[in-house]
Formats: C-alpha cells, sequence, structure tokens
C-alpha cells in the first residue's frame, strides 16, 4: 500500500461490511441541511451496496412500507411510526439536546428521532453499530446524549517538516492527513477522517501543534483559507475546526511590541483577528494554547498570570460563543537534578490551583490527566479536584508517545476508564468524568475531554491497525465515560473485522455462533484480539518502569528502555534509585509535599507508606529495595518479577497472533506481526535493562533464580 493512493487507505471502523444490515433495509430519512444530508448519503450507499433503498420526504408520504426511520422531529409532520414514538417521548420530559438521539422499535420498525441534525448523524452511526440487533425485537425506547459537549482531539501537526520532530509531533503514523506544503489539495483523508470520527461522537478537532513554530502560527491570519478548506470538509460530520495559536502572535504577526493581555492594543489585535476568523469559518471553535511551557512564550514574561493570559483570548472568542482551550502543563523544564524540593509533579496545582474562579466563562483549563505527562502509570491530577470554580477538560494521550509509539499494542481503554471512574474525593464521590462532564455541578457546561491524535498519512491510520482501537475508545469513552472498555473493544472488533455474509446470516438466525465457516472464524478472531489488546497496557506496564515511578526512557525520542537517561537532567523527571531503595518521596512529612495537593481521603492514603496503592508506590514514596508491597512481595523482587512476566506476556501476544494469519488481510496481518516482533525485542530490551540495572545496584539477586545480566 502507498499512503497516496486513497483506495489503499484502510476503511477502520466503517468498512463497506459495517452497513450491511443498515443497507439491506427501507429507510426514510427526514430533514435538511448539511448533516442530514450527509446521513441520506451514508444510509444511499450502503442501499448501492446492499441491496436496500432510501428515500426522503417530510412526512409518511404514503410510499412503501420502511424498516428505519431517522427522523428530525423539526421537520414537520413526522411518519407514522416515528410520530408514535415521539408522542411517546413526549408523555416523559426532557429533550435530546444538540446532539441526543432516541432510538426504539415501534411496529417493525427502527427508529430514530433527534432535535437536532447532529443526533440524527450520531443516530444513524448507532445503527450501524448495532447492525441486525438495530431491526431485531426488544429494543425499549432509550435515549442517547452525549455526556459532554466538548469530545476533541488534538492534533500536533506541523505545517512544515521540523528537523527533529518530523511532521507530526510524537506522530507514529506518517505525516499530517491535514499539511503538505500548506493545507493538502486533496483532502479526501480529512473528510474520511470526519467520518471516522463523527461514527465515534468526536465533534472537534484542533488542526495543528501546540507548539505553535512560524510557519503554523500564520495558520490565524494570511494563512486562514488553509485552516477554512479543513473546516468545510469537516463540517458535514459535525465537527468543529480549533487553532492552536501562540501568545506572541500579537508581537509576530501583528508588528505590536508587546503581547502584554492588559495592553489595550494586544487586546484589541486579538480581537480584530479573532473576528477575521469567524467572518471566514463562522461555526469555528476557538483557540488552544500552550503558554510558558517547555518554551512557548506566555503571560509570564509580562508579569501576568495564566487567568490574565486566558481571559484576553476568551474575551476576543466571546462574542462568537468560541472557546479557549488553555492548556495546564505548565512547569520549569530546566530544574536542578540536585535540588529535590523542585518537583514536577506540584507544578500544575501551584501554578493554576490560586487562580480558580478567575478564568471567563470560555475559558477551558486543560489538564493532563495525570500531573506528569501521560506515562503508563500516574496518580489522577490534583488540580482536577482543586478548581471548583474553572470548566476543566481531562486530556488524554492517544498517541502512544510513552506507551510504545504504535510499535507495541497496547489498548488504553482500561487505563483511560479507570481515570475516568476515580473519585478525586474518594471512592463513590464524584468521578473524574463528572468533572470534565460538569455533572458533578448539576448543569455546568464542564470543560469535556480532549485527546492527542494518534492519526497520520499512514494506510492503516495508525501506523499499527490496532492502535486505531484507542481512537476508537477515546471518542466512545468520551460520549459515555461509564462504557465498559473492553466492551468497546468488542465493538471496534466487530466493526473493523466483520462477520462474513453467510456468518452473520447465521447469526442473525439465532442459532448462536456456528462452527462451521465464517462464523467460527469470527469468534476466533474476536477471541484472539481480545486475549491480545484487553490486557495489553498491563504488560506494558509490566515490563517498563516499574511501581509508578515512570520515565526510564530514551531522552528525546521517549522510545525503548534507558533506566538513567533522564536522571541527571534538567526535565524533573527522577526516580532516585541508588544502591538502597528507589522512588520519589512526595510525602508531607520528608518529601516534596505534593501528597497535599490532593484532597483527603488521598491525601492521607498517598502520604501512607502503608495504605499508598503498589502500582503508585514510587511515584508516592522512596523506598528500600526489601520493602514489602501490599502484595506480599518485596519491590525488587517485583520489578524483577513483573519484567520477566511482561516479556512471557508479550511472547504469548506474538504467537497468538499467529492463529489470525489465515483469517486477516495478508497485509494487515504482515504489518502487525512485524510489529509485534519490534515490541517482543524491546520489551525484552526493557526486562533486561531494567533488572540488570537494579540488580547492579542492590545486589539483591531474584529469589528464583532467573538469568539477570
Ligand atoms: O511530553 C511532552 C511531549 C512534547 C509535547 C508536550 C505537551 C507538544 O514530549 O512533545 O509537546 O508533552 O504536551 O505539550
Amino acid at each position: 500500500m502507498t499512503a497516496g493512493d486513497r483506495n489503499d487507505v484502510h476503511p477502520a471502523w466503517l468498512p463497506p461490511e459495517a452497513f450491511r444490515a443498515l443497507g439491506a433495509r427501507r429507510t426514510l430519512v427526514t430533514g435538511d441541511g448539511p448533516l442530514v444530508e450527509t446521513v441520506y448519503r451514508e444510509v444511499a450507499q450502503a442501499c448501492a451496496s446492499y441491496g436496500g433503498g432510501v428515500r426522503r420526504s417530510g412526512s409518511d408520504d404514503g410510499g412503501d412500507p420502511v424498516d428505519l426511520v431517522l427522523a428530525l422531529t423539526s421537520a414537520g409532520p413526522l411518519p407514522a411510526a416515528a410520530e408514535e414514538v415521539a408522542a411517546g417521548r413526549r408523555q416523559r420530559a426532557g429533550t435530546l439536546g444538540a446532539e441526543g438521539f432516541l432510538l426504539a422499535r415501534h411496529c417493525d420498525v427502527t427508529v430514530v428521532l433527534a432535535e437536532q441534525p447532529a443526533g440524527l448523524l450520531y443516530g444513524l452511526f448507532q445503527v450501524v453499530r448495532l447492525g441486525e440487533s438495530a431491526f431485531g425485537a426488544g429494543h425499549p425506547p432509550r435515549s442517547h446524549r452525549p455526556a459532554t459537549r466538548l469530545r476533541m482531539l488534538d492534533h500536533w501537526d506541523n505545517v512544515d517538516v521540523h528537523p527533529v520532530m518530523g511532521q507530526v509531533e510524537r506522530g507514529y503514523a506518517g505525516g499530517s492527513i491535514f499539511w503538505r506544503d500548506g493545507v493538502r489539495r486533496d483532502l479526501s483523508r480529512v473528510r474520511d477522517y470526519g467520518r471516522l470520527l463523527a461514527a465515534v461522537g468526536v465533534n472537534a478537532v484542533s488542526v495543528n501543534n501546540v507548539n505553535v513554530h512560524a510557519t503554523e502560527a500564520r495558520l490565524l491570519t494570511d494563512r486562514l483559507d488553509d485552516v477554512a478548506a479543513i473546516a468545510d470538509v469537516l463540517r458535514p460530520y459535525g465537527i468543529r475546526v480549533h487553532l492552536s495559536v501562540t501568545f506572541a502572535a500579537p508581537v509576530l504577526l501583528g508588528g505590536l511590541p508587546t503581547a502584554d493581555p492588559l495592553d489595550e492594543r494586544v487586546r484589541t489585535w486579538w480581537a480584530g483577528t479573532t473576528r477575521r476568523v469567524y467572518e471566514r469559518i463562522p461555526d469555528f471553535g476557538g483557540y488552544v494554547v500552550k503558554a510558558d511551557s517547555e518554551g512557548q512564550p506566555g503571560p509570564f514574561s509580562y508579569g501576568r498570570s495564566h487567568a490574565d493570559g486566558a481571559n484576553l483570548l476568551a474575551d476576543a472568542l466571546a462574542p462568537f460563543s468560541g472557546v479557549v482551550h488553555w492548556r495546564a502543563f505548565v512547569y520549569n523544564h530546566r530544574q536542578d537534578w540536585r535540588d529535590r524540593t523542585t518537583d514536577r509533579a506540584r507544578a500544575a496545582f501551584d501554578h493554576f490551583a490560586p487562580l480558580d474562579g478567575r478564568f471567563r466563562d470560555n475559558v477551558i483549563l486543560q489538564v493532563k490527566h495525570g500531573p506528569m505527562d501521560f506515562q503508563p502509570r500516574e496518580p489522577v491530577s490534583p488540580v482536577i479536584a482543586a478548581m471548583p470554580a474553572t470548566r476543566l477538560a481531562v486530556e488524554f494521550q492517544v498517541t502512544q508517545e510513552y506507551t510504545g509509539q504504535q510499535r507495541h499494542v497496547c489498548y488504553l481503554g482500561p487505563w483511560w476508564s479507570e481515570v475516568l471512574r476515580f473519585g478525586p474525593w474518594g471512592d463513590g464521590g464524584p468521578t473524574v468524568a463528572a468533572v470534565a462532564t460538569g455533572a458533578r455541578d448539576g448543569g455546568s457546561p464542564g470543560g469535556g475531554l480532549v485527546a492527542v491524535s494518534n492519526v497520520g498519512d499512514d494506510p492503516y491510520w495508525t501506523g499499527h491497525p490496532l492502535a486505531q482501537a484507542n481512537l476508537y475508545a477515546f471518542g466512545r469513552l468520551a460520549w459515555d465515560p461509564g462504557l465498559d472498555p473492553v466492551a468497546v473493544l468488542d465493538e471496534w472488533i466487530d466493526l473493523t473485522f466483520p462477520p462474513p455474509a453467510a456468518a452473520s446470516a447465521t447469526a442473525t438466525a439465532g442459532s448462536g455462533p456456528s462452527e462451521t465457516g465464517g462464523a467460527g472464524d469470527h469468534d476466533l478472531v474476536r477471541r484472539t484480539l481480545h486475549e491480545i489488546m484487553d490486557y495489553s497496557w498491563r504488560s506494558y506496564e509490566r515490563y517498563t518502569a516499574p511501581l509508578g515511578v515512570g520515565f526510564m526512557v530514551r531522552p528525546g525520542t521517549h522510545y525503548g528502555p534507558d533506566v538513567d537517561g533522564y536522571e541527571y537532567t534538567p526535565w524533573g523527571t527522577y526516580h532516585f534509585a541508588d544502591r538502597d531503595g528507589v522512588g520519589v518521596d512526595r510525602t508531607r512529612a520528608t518529601g516534596t509535599g505534593f501528597t497535599g495537593q490532593y484532597p483527603p481521603p488521598w491525601s492521607e492514603v498517598y502520604e501512607s507508606l502503608d495504605r499508598c496503592p503498589d502500582e503508585l508506590l514510587l511515584f508516592f514514596h522512596h523506598v528500600p529495595y526489601g520493602h514489602v508491597l501490599r502484595s506480599g512481595t518485596t519491590v525488587i523482587q517485583h520489578i524483577y518479577d513483573t519484567h520477566f512476566a511482561g516479556v512471557t506476556e508479550v511472547a504469548a501476544i506474538r504467537r497468538r497472533w499467529e492463529r489470525l494469519a489465515a483469517l486477516l488481510d495478508p497485509a494487515l496481518h504482515a504489518r502487525v506481526a512485524e510489529r509485534l516482533d519490534e515490541q517482543l525485542r524491546c520489551a525484552e530490551e526493557w526486562r533486561d535493562q531494567v533488572n540488570t540495572y537494579f540488580f547492579r545496584k542492590s545486589g539483591v539477586p531474584d529469589v528464583h533464580g532467573r538469568r539477570i545480566h
């Protein structure tokens, strides 16, 4: 496959077969507008492949009976079946909102009702997800509404190819789908991307890197047409475009002597510039800003606070209902490693918690889910519990910077789900999801969920074909953070690797899984992928940095092991291993005091050596190698055991993949096989470097006498 030829692009979770059940039916679509057009086109395309039919109508025009009605309640009289469902619904109060829909099965007709076009689009994709079962009995009417209004993907894409980072910063799937010498002339991949995202409920995309370089800065002004071209393509899928901007824009682009947020000329410049953006892109989403972080300019240069900075942009965006995503990833990256009092984990809270209540309503503070930086294991960021008067968005990383860079299979759904379900005020209290969605405050809009995309112009979208599942899972969890990540994976498997036609007919006939032909094969695919992916994140955790201590990756690339790689650097990511012990003392009693940033019970739980969860022990405590974990094993033995186990698990994954050799597309199978070989090699390297390092430091042998170098 070549990335240039669109016909060779993998369809991800929307292969034609995913539309088989829908495409074989007779469908009526009501309503007007670009999103309804999209719905109609999708159905028509499916029907062209599978023999069904679709018509449009403002009402039940006396035509043939239908199996599916996709109706906008605002589009005049409803077809009969839809009207009865709607009447039933009207008796129960509550609206579907701008993006919700109602799905019901009534008198042998499947009915999707929506108040707004976006709801109809999401309803259509729910029907696709359900496949045959959307047309079976037993669908009590059910309303579906996204948990949060903002479900966003950030691209760290550059227009230009960066000499070190390539085109996509921390991208592992080729070049940008948006940019090549300016905006790509052929935006068909962007359209396909929009379609994939709409199918999982993502409704916002930021199209350039948060590290804004000179060319990319100009997207805001003289290169705005490029952004508008992308917005035009994504609009029919209900997706708004956002832009990362540099805080120094008034100086760089406006020729002003300052970017001081309280300077009147600066305010006027942002107001005018933003007005011009909206003249060109009326549904523009807003700005994303990384300020005073890793070399990006920000309000600190002018002695102003981040509230001053964020509010400046918020005021410019407010007349157009735009939002500013202001990132809380602000820390000192020029730290002295000798100074054990400075703690990077503290930084976001120290900077932002005192500003709670000082941000405008259209400022969304975008907080990485952990206090450090997307490690495979971190506690939840204490900022999430610290700012009740601020709209917070929680940021995840779908691109696998620290989780195997799309060379390793690492299904992150379980990790994100664990974070979203975590109760920052203790079990049983409001969850991280409730803070991000606003549910905690009963009706406040919340900031939403954001993730860094893992997509590039690779034919499989994500480099590693199985990494598509992470993108899928992010969208689904952003729509409904309560979903079971394993069930989400199941959806992804069924859509992406659909059973052959005969098999699906057998399954529909209700005879259950068949041992003959396709259904049995499909079961094997599904079972094997679950075996490979369900626990892959935990396996990754086992063979990399132990017990939550993090990093130990190669500086710069962040791929592969280098235990001391960051130990004597200015980046603030240390493990402090010596001959006696390892870990970071972040307690109030003897350490950096970071545990004090949490409310109870976590401030107490993390402070206590006995109560701190094993998987975070070295994040919070410096302990001797002989310290006995809650699991009953010593720290040093745990390190050895998990590293041997992690590699054994990867070897098992590698073997299981071979079962699917005859069942999957050979090119896809080969691509994954080649990556699994690399994963196994790399996992062995991790095991040997980490185990050898700690054996040499501690002198403590493995109780099982396994080979440590
Ligand atoms: O961890 C760091 C990454 C940077 C990234 C930064 C951020 C875009 O290594 O590449 O910059 O996080 O989140 O801003």
